[in-house]
């Protein structure tokens, strides 16, 4: 067997050898301090808090595996199988193996299944339980399908407004992103699916982003402060939650590739957060085969080297070549690079994740095929087009609604009542269908008709698709057949709208502005789009019918941040409702909001998850559109101030604040009171490890001026002490050396007994989530909101705080919210509670989270810069 694998190693493509030049870099001139420690060992599961049944079971059940079936469990396999992704089986045991799905808005590829509104429209809710609503519809669905792994929830932060993936996810506040992070999760895995919060970290860009087939892959540069209070929050909350799986990004953090970066992989999440699920990559993310599986990765997907590279469908992982995993583990393990027990924990991580939802019991088969919605393929039954949607349309519907955002509204210019129209122009590509289909582009990659989401892996297919105009003109029809409606899809026919607009009473114009993964490039933006501004000439399109109509409503449906200087303050654009991507009931869901006589009318209560700027430049980082270099630099260098952080710090007016929308009625706050619950713990003990942790860039350096021939190289069996690195790739003059971390201090040295090495010490890892005390809470803040209007309406209400100016952190942060239904002259008391965490800052010197000392502001109101009620509270 030894002998038939080192035979297989030495026909490796050569392709391999290709790709392995993005092992970890040494930082360009310029950029020497950010760079990655090295955290070894990888920490094993512990199996505390409620995974202790789920681990135990796991361990027996890896006890009983050969290798070769421990590898099974590890790496993908058949990457042109039924899901896109799938881990190889056991047949011995009756292990079916995992089917892995997109996406964070429904099942990817399959017939029968919901298109969901995109996480951005979720966390524009603002609402927690209809955040898990959707999370649980969704849950159901994967589950429906077969599916072990649903790919999402997705929760990276949208540091630059143009990014193209930030729709996947919720928003440009940690806090919010967290909590909606949490509750999905929650959804999600009521179902019994298991949840994958992703992508692990710092993916913020699509340009450069990199997968193992890229020449060039940036680097996300992020200071430990910020790492952990902006970037990693949702993440550390998803843990809290219970996810089980989490996905590690194409990028690299300070020069070293996400999926074989130590200190985030093995010192941040399963030390400091100690998570106990399995970490994947991200498709063929990985760019080495050694150094992620000692960094802490636990499974690589969808196994093969990468795209293009090689055989693309090898059946069988313990055999196939083309990995950096499956056949290599065993050559792995046998050389001495990775310790067998190593492999024991990522099958023990992964299996005890399938055991903590619960899927040895009655889980279903896989019943869809990614590759058809046809019945057969090649003769064999792989679609049994199993209906999943349930009653699921009713969320989809609510979340459209719930998630509209108003940005202006002119004497009460919304909501329409049919009674009150009697002509109707209804403008703009974006009101109707897409003349080739809903699903006419792959992977949703082209803006024709109405926008309900972006496009690239973070789609599913809309079982069908509610456009405006049908919607607008069945509610009408339904009150007044006899209302003049033209709808007008041709954006650039000017003379037609202007005709239209002149003569009606009442002007709907829709305009878009669409973005999505990177492999797919629509108009020139590839992925990430390359302005902030309206696609195929809305604002053209706005001004043609704003100069004829004086009742001109715009209705955007847009990934993110559109800027409206040129148009907004029009006084003809009586209104404008920014509904971002809603999913396939759109159109019912605007009407839900636009009219007041429909049968679920809905009073807008939708907040914007990030700001809209007067200028771009106003924001405080843009996408890194070009660069000459191998691993182009992307250094967050605004640090903890992100989205509405930096407006405030640079005192920047923006066009409309994170969290501002409208509603239809108006809400009055009165009585702030804060109250202390419990004692505050001010040191949150992080508990001290033998693992080689938290060695600070600074420590790194100072180690490697001492000795200028160290390598980065260290030992999986060293303890903290004797690790050395390098700063340097160029001091080592070694480039195999550099960089990179191995589990003997020398090929040649004992191999055997590193493998046979004990897994980490179970004292090293923090209770799930992070130490216990920072979920507990310490203060409520109540106060009092009424409703002073005419009509129903839910108010959020945000709770930003101020910090102690010690703390040296952003003017104010939000750190927490409510959604209340209040009838007309309705009041009701509001309480939020604020956790432990919820009040420290994380200190970089004890590397633990610290309750900040001295006064603080709570700052109550409507948006960021609505602040309605003010006070001081210390702890
Ligand atoms: C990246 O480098 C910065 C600056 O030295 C440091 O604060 C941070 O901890 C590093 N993060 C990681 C994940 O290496
Ligand atoms: C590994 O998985 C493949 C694909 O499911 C299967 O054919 C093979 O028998 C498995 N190998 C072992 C050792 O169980
Ligand atoms: C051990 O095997 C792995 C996988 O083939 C290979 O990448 C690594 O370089 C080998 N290490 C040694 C010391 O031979
Ligand atoms: C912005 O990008 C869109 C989509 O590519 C394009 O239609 C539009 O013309 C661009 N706007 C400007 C001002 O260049
Ligand atoms: C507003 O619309 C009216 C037509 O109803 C038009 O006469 C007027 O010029 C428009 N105003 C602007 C600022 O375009
Ligand atoms: C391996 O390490 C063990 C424990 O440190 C030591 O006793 C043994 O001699 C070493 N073997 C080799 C081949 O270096
Ligand atoms: C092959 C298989 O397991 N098919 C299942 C697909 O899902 C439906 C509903 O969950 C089951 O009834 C089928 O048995």
């Amino acid at each position: 067997m030894l002998l038939a694998l080192l035979l297989s190693l030495s026909a490796l493509p050569l392709a391999l050898a290709d790709v392995t030049t993005g092992i970890p870099d040494a930082a360009p001139p310029g950029f020497e301090e950010w760079e990655s420690p090295i955290v070894l060992p990888a920490p094993a599961v512990t199996g505390q808090g409620d995974w202790a049944a789920a681990v135990a079971k796991a361990r027996a059940f890896t006890a009983q595996l050969t290798l070769d079936e421990k590898i099974n469990v590890t790496t993908g396999v058949d990457v042109l199988g039924r899901c896109v992704g799938n881990t190889g089986t056991i047949p011995r045991l009756g292990w079916k193996g995992f089917c892995l799905e997109d996406s964070p808005l429904g099942v990817r590829f399959a017939d029968f299944a919901s298109a969901f509104p995109a996480g951005i429209n979720a966390a524009a809710t603002w609402d927690l339980s209809l955040i898990q609503a959707r999370g649980a519809a969704m849950g159901a669905e994967h589950k429906g399908k077969g599916v072990n792994v649903a790919l999402g929830p997705m929760t990276n932060m949208g540091r630059v407004a143009a990014g193209g993936r930030n729709w996947e996810g919720f928003g440009a506040d940690p806090f919010l992103s967290g909590a909606a992070t949490a509750a999905s999760i929650t959804g999600y895995q009521s179902s019994g699916v298991i949840a994958t919060v992703k992508h692990y970290i710092g993916n913020e860009q699509e340009h450069f982003r990199g997968g193992s087939e890229s020449a060039q892959i940036y680097s996300s540069n992020i200071d430990d402060r910020t790492l952990h209070e902006v970037y990693s929050w949702p993440f550390a909350e998803a843990v809290k939650a219970g996810v089980g799986a989490v996905m590690c990004s194409y990028n690299k953090i300070n020069q070293t590739q996400a999926c074989q970066n130590s200190k985030l992989i093995n010192g941040v999440l399963k030390e400091e957060l100690g998570f106990q699920g399995f970490i994947m990559s991200d498709w063929a993310a990985m760019i080495d085969g050694v150094q992620p599986a000692l960094a802490g990765l636990d499974m690589n997907m969808p196994g093969f080297v990468g795209y293009g590279i090689g055989d693309q469908n090898d059946p069988d992982p313990a055999t196939a070549t083309n990995s950096w995993w499956g056949a290599q583990i065993a050559t792995m393990v046998a050389n001495g690079s990775v310790p067998e027990s190593r492999v024991d924990d990522m099958v023990t991580r992964i299996l005890a994740a399938w055991y903590q939802l619960g899927q040895d019991a009655d889980y279903p088969d896989v019943n869809f095929s990614q590759l058809t919605e046809e019945t057969y393929l090649d003769g064999e039954l792989v679609n049994e087009h199993v209906n999943v949607q349930a009653d699921h349309y009713k969320v989809i519907r609510e979340i459209g609604a719930a998630s509209a955002i108003l940005l202006k509204n002119t004497d009460g210019a919304l909501p329409l009542s049919v009674k009150n129209i009697k002509r109707i122009a209804i403008m703009g590509s974006d009101a109707g269908p897409n003349p080739d289909g809903p699903n006419g582009c792959a992977d949703r990659g082209c803006d024709q008709g109405t926008l309900a989401m972006g496009w690239g892996s973070g789609t599913a297919n809309f079982p069908y698709l509610v456009d405006p105009l049908a919607a607008i003109t069945a509610h009408i029809q339904s009150i007044d057949p006899t209302v003049v409606i033209e709808g007008i899809l041709n954006d650039f026919n000017i003379a037609s709208v202007q005709t239209s607009a002149s003569l009606a009473d009442t002007c709907l114009v829709f305009v878009n502005a669409d973005s999505g993964e990177g492999y797919i490039t629509v108009d020139g933006n590839a992925g990430d789009r390359t302005n902030i501004t309206l696609w195929h000439g809305g604002e053209a399109l706005i001004a043609a019918a704003a100069a004829v109509c004086a009742n001109t409503i715009v209705v955007q449906h847009v990934v993110g941040p559109v800027l409206v200087e040129s148009w907004i303050d029009n006084p003809n654009v009586t209104a404008v409702l920014h509904a971002g991507i809603p999913g396939q009931e759109t159109g019912n869901a605007l009407v839900d909001v636009l009219f007041s006589d429909g049968s679920q009318a809905t009073n807008p209560s939708g907040r914007l998850p990030y700001t809209i700027a007067k200028e771009r430049s106003d924001y405080p980082a843009d996408v890194l559109y070009t660069s000459s270099m191998t691993t182009p630099q992307i250094t967050y260098s605004e640090g903890l101030n992100i989205d509405y952080r930096w407006f405030d710090s640079q005192d920047i007016t923006p066009r409309f604040e994170f969290g501002f929308g409208m509603s239809y009625t108006t809400f009055a706050y009165s009585g702030l009171s804060t109250r202390k619950v419990g004692n505050v713990r001010r040191a949150v003990q992080h508990q001290s490890t033998s693992a080689a942790h938290l060695t600070s860039a600074s420590s790194v350096k100072a180690s490697s001026s001492a000795s200028k021939s160290a390598s980065r190289t260290v030992s999986a069996s060293a303890s903290a002490s004797t690790i050395t690195a390098s700063a340097s790739i160029s001091l080592s003059g070694s480039v195999s050396a550099s960089g990179s971390i191995s589990a003997s201090g020398s090929a040649s040295s004992n191999a055997t007994s590193t493998a046979s090495a004990p897994p980490a010490q179970s004292s090293a890892v923090n209770p799930v989530g992070g130490p216990a005390a920072l979920y507990d809470t310490v203060l409520t803040v109540s106060f009092r909101v009424q409703n002073t209007g005419k009509l129903a309406g839910n108010e959020v209400s945000q709770l930003y705080l101020g910090f102690p100016a010690a703390a040296a952190s952003p003017p104010k942060v939000l750190r927490g919210f409510a959604r209340t239904l209040l009838g007309a002259g309705q009041g009701s008391e509001v309480t939020i509670e604020l956790r432990q965490k919820d009040v420290s800052v994380w200190d970089v010197v004890s590397q633990e989270w610290a309750v900040a000392e001295g006064t603080f502001t709570v700052y109550v109101g409507s948006s960021s810069r609505a602040i309605h009620l003010q006070g001081t509270f210390e702890l």
